[in-house]
């Protein structure tokens, strides 16, 4: 099954889990968490501490050890795209693009296909 992969925050993950919720798209939300990594900057602790409350599946330690695994070290990424051999796909923006033509909410005219 296609799998997002990324942390227990909003930040890159919620608009592709988003938009594959709203076009009823079976996926798996995979999350590490982001709280136990020690933060570098003051406003980024601040901002992390909100999502204290979100379960994540793996710890913060668990993405250390995982984090050379895929594709420049970070995430989010796709996994289980039946197109690309099931290859981890990164770069949130494209998955935002690929996740709206699964959902069938990317826009059928090239006005808006460009927003
Ligand atoms: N250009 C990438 C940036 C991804 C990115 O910066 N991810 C951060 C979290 S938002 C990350 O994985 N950092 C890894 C780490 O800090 O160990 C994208 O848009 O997906």
């Amino acid at each position: 099954m296609l799998t997002l992969k990324y942390f227990s925050l909003k930040a890159r993950g919620e608009v592709p889990r988003l938009i594959l919720k709203a076009g009823g798209v079976s996926f798996n939300n995979v999350t590490y968490d982001f709280i136990a990594r020690p933060p570098n900057h003051p406003k980024i602790a601040e901002k992390v501490a909100q999502y204290k409350e979100m379960p994540a599946d793996f710890n913060g330690r668990q993405w250390l050890e995982d984090k050379s695994k895929y594709p420049f070290s970070q995430l989010p990424v796709l996994e289980n795209v039946a197109e690309i051999d099931g290859a981890p796909f990164p770069q949130s923006r494209a998955i935002v693009r690929y996740c709206a033509r699964l959902a069938k909410l990317e826009g059928s005219d090239e006005a808006t296909l460009i927003r």
